[in-house]
């Protein structure tokens, strides 16, 4: 069993010693959850397991700079694809409070940060899961110059735990081409407070499983994921779709495991659905699909029933579509996509990823 305080920084691994400065680069992928993350407790806690697929070409990159201080207290310069950001600077603070008593050594330092994203900026795509994951694992970088003893599965068990701290989600693009993040009965090793790579062997059919973002919408959503996890609490249906969840999640883990793609599908998508369903039915309700969304959708299953070919859909917290289908599919699935549904697309913009491994380190 791990608890929090395991994430503790041992002030004694570093004798004294303190780095003067240095540099880190780092690359974290967004990821696209199959069984969702839909309410939370306090401090980051799931209110139910996820399961998501890692992705590949949507990422972000972030260079850590360090340089030792004399005054104590939190300081960073932060960049945006190198332009001072003002507005991302309260989430950083707020991170950087939250992993204080986790990283206390991150005091002595003043941080100048540098991000960029290789999805363009405002598609609709979260950023803040690659966004966070990428600077967790720069500080899990610096936290290993500090402690050289520190191994390999306790930096990334930590960097995800920290990541989590920074946004739920972003706890599930450290490592791993499919991440479990919440406690759940049948996988062994779950926990709430770190992703974990799936524990078991997956069939070969979701090998490089392809993944096509639809940007119906690229603007700012009316409501936040913040608010909306925030109405699952005293939501009428939270205790059915958290128990949902959790079966959900045992039946995934078996599919994923026998390959079987028709069952894939229909797990998948009622996982959308409902998702769309608990912000429906919250209150004050909301929809964040726009009439793009469900053409997409009526098109998904026309396309399916005609072909019998195993593409489906899911839906982050917004309008986009994800369209996700084997490998083996790619060519006939990329022509339908450029053909039938780029239409409904904002200036027809869609983009090309697929599964991938986690973050990697570049400098
Ligand atoms: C998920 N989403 O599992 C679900 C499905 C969106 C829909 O996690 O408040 O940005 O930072 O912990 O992780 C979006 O919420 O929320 C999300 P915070 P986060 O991917």
């Amino acid at each position: 069993m791990t608890s929090a305080t395991d994430f503790i920084f041992d002030a004694t691994a570093t004798k004294g010693q303190l780095a003067a400065q240095g540099t880190f680069t780092w690359s974290a992928p967004s990821n696209i959850a199959l069984v969702k993350y839909w309410g939370k407790k306090e401090h980051q806690i799931p209110a139910n397991p996820s399961l998501s697929f890692t992705l590949s070409n949507c990422k972000t990159i972030t260079t850590l700079e360090f340089k030792k201080k004399e005054s104590k207290g939190i300081t960073f310069d932060l960049l945006f694809e190198g332009q001072p950001k003002e507005d991302f600077k309260p989430k950083i603070q707020k991170f950087f409070e939250r992993i204080l008593s986790y990283c206390p050594y991150i005091e002595n330092y003043h941080f100048t940060i540098d991000t960029t994203n290789t999805f363009p900026h405002s598609s609709g795509i979260a950023s803040s899961a690659s966004g966070m994951a990428a600077l967790s694992m720069n500080i899990m970088s610096l936290e290993q110059v500090l402690n050289p003893a520190t191994t390999q599965d306790y930096f990334l068990k930590k960097a995800s735990f920290l990541a989590r701290l920074g946004s739920g989600s972003a706890c599930r693009s450290i490592a791993g081409e499919i991440v479990v993040w919440g406690e759940q009965a049948e996988v062994t090793g779950s926990s709430d407070l770190f992703g974990i790579e799936a524990p078991f062997d997956v069939h070969a059919n979701f090998k490089n499983y392809q993944d096509v973002i639809l940007l119906v919408d690229k603007g700012e959503k009316q409501v936040s994921s913040t608010v909306g996890h925030d109405l699952m609490h005293n939501h009428p249906f939270a205790k059915e779709r958290f128990n949902q969840a959790h079966q959900n999640l045992s039946q995934l883990k078996n599919i994923l495991q026998t390959g079987d793609l028709k069952q894939f599908v229909a797990l998948v998508e009622s996982e959308a659905l409902t998702l769309h369903a608990m912000m429906m039915t919250s209150m004050p309700y909301f929809i964040l699909m726009k009439p793009n969304t469900l053409q997409i959708i009526e098109q998904i299953w026309a396309f399916r029933a005609k072909t019998e070919i195993p593409v489906c859909f899911t839906l982050d917290a917004g309008a986009n579509v994800h369209v996700l289908f084997p490998e083996s599919n790619k060519e006939i699935v990329l022509a339908f996509i450029r053909e039938e549904l780029s239409k409904f697309c904002q200036n027809e913009h869609f983009i090309e990823d697929k599964m991938g491994s986690g973050a990697l380190l570049i400098k």
